[in-house]
């Protein structure tokens, strides 16, 4: 057995509890050996099995009262796990199904994505089982507050930055912001995401959306092609499928559907971004409602999905742009999109293509956009937010969007070239992990056995 294949299987073996962690270290770990090849001094220093295990995982009991008076007890993470190149950063997942073993895919994803970024900052992810769907302000609020009690003294501004991910928008960062403040009395750039008055950075909340659309401009570029006029698939319906959204707009392109967690919509005439964040920012409303708003638009309850299928991947399109959760696009549903002739997959979210579907994606020889390079946008510039705040300053929507613009355009060159120096040119998501790994291996060396 192979170096890599060793330490994934002793990963099985330890961890067969945790199944989105073990697939999100297979795919990583499979395609590191052909560097590892290369530079033995990797395998001496047993960089792998350092990379697969976090430095540490705070694990905690969040305890709050709900509008009737009864108490709630939910469970609370934060897992930091590579602070090889940089302080921790990564999000937090606010939904019922996390556990340590999805955020330990998260935040094993979120080290190398952060590396490719080019920017100072290491690798976390963190959360709760806590569902904000259906709960008042107040609710919300007093959660906050409660997961900040326990989270306050593990987090800083050069120590550990959290920021949002799926169920963490700008309520949530604002209330937590507020615990944090009230805990320490200090007023420091401690979360990414942060509102506009007081201390967040223009174009965050746009950014993941964007630079996702940045990113595919890039590489269909390097194909003689370009996102003009293409009919595109988008799934999710929150920040970063809106997003995503608005910038397909505006390059020429047309987005034909979004998704949640109750359906999905399809309207070949194009997905009105500006009904979108009323239904689902303002109203916090299932997207049905988006159908009862917009005639031309139909909408298609999960009740009615073929079983293992996921049914907004059979929409004939031209680039496809997963942008909800894991594992959301599976073999079978590669196959559709390419049956139907889709020349591009561009992964906002993280981990939306099983291991099935991706070797579909790359026998095909589409453009395809893993996400810890296409969606790396949002980290590049929550690092960008925390550069202003430790200068005390802020920069204009037109700097921070010219930054983010950058990053993924050199984001992409690094993973293309990497892709070429091994020979498998056009292969993302080996030219990706192997440009993220080497940073921080290299770092880690440096900084000796600690
Ligand atoms: P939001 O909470 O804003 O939106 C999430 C969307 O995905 C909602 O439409 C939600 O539906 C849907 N969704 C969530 N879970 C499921 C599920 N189990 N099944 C079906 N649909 C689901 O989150 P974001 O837009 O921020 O995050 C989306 C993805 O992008 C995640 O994978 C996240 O990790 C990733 N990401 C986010 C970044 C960011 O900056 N926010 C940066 C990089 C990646 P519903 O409304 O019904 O709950
Ligand atoms: O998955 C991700 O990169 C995020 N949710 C954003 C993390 C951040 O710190 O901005």
């Amino acid at each position: 057995m192979s170096y890599s294949e060793n330490v994934l299987s002793a990963l099985k073996a330890r961890y067969p509890y945790q199944p989105e962690f073990l697939q999100a270290a297979e795919e990583i770990l499979k395609t590191l050996q052909p560097a590892l090849d290369k530079n033995p001094v990797y395998e001496k220093n047993k960089i792998l099995e350092r990379l697969t295990e976090p430095e540490r995982t705070f694990s905690f009991r969040v305890e709050w009262v709900d509008d009737k008076g009864q108490i709630q007890v939910n469970h609370g993470y934060r897992v930091q796990f590579n602070s090889a190149i940089g302080p921790y950063k990564g999000g937090l997942r606010f939904h019922p199904s996390v556990n340590e073993g999805i955020l330990k895919f998260l935040g094993l994803e979120q080290i190398l994505k952060n590396s490719l970024t080019g920017t100072p900052i290491g690798g976390a992810k963190g959360g709760a089982d806590f569902d904000p769907k259906g709960k008042s302000d107040n609710e919300v609020m007093r959660f906050c507050q409660a997961f900040m009690i326990q989270l306050y003294r593990y987090i800083g501004a050069t120590v550990d930055v959290p920021a949002g991910d799926i169920g963490v928008g700008g309520r949530e960062i604002g209330y937590l912001y507020g615990a944090y403040k009230r805990l320490t009395t200090r007023y420091e750039g401690i979360l990414t995401g942060k509102g506009l008055t007081y201390g967040g950075s223009l174009a965050r909340t746009e950014a993941t959306g964007y630079g996702l659309v940045y990113f595919t401009d890039a590489m269909l570029k390097d194909r003689g092609d370009s996102l003009k006029g293409k009919i595109c698939s988008v799934s999710g319906a929150g920040n970063v499928a809106t997003y995503c959204c608005e910038k397909l707009y505006q390059m020429g392109a047309t987005p034909v559907t979004v998704s949640d967690s109750r359906g999905f919509i399809y309207d070949p005439n194009g997905i009105k971004v500006d009904v979108l964040e009323q239904v689902k920012q303002q109203e916090r409303a299932p997207l049905s409602r988006y159908a009862e708003l917009v005639p031309t638009a139909k909408f298609t309850p999960v009740s009615a999905y073929p079983a293992g299928r996921h049914p907004v991947w059979d929409v004939k399109v031209d680039a496809a742009f997963p942008c909800a959760t894991q594992n959301e696009l599976n073999e079978e549903d590669a196959k559709a999109l390419l049956k139907n002739g889709c020349k591009c997959v561009a992964e906002g979210a993280n981990m939306p293509s099983t291991i099935g579907a991706i070797n579909e994606f790359l026998k095909a020889g589409i453009a395809y956009g893993p996400a810890k390079a296409a969606n790396a946008g949002g980290v590049a510039t929550s690092q960008l937010e925390m550069e202003q705040n430790a200068g005390m300053t802020a920069w204009t929507f037109e700097e921070v969007d010219g930054k983010l613009h950058n990053i993924m355009t050199n984001l992409y060159n690094n993973a293309a070239a990497t892709a070429r120096e091994f020979k498998l040119d056009g292969n993302l998501v080996l030219g990706a992990n192997i440009a993220g790994f080497r940073k921080v291996a290299e770092a880690m060396i440096a900084q000796g056995v600690i």
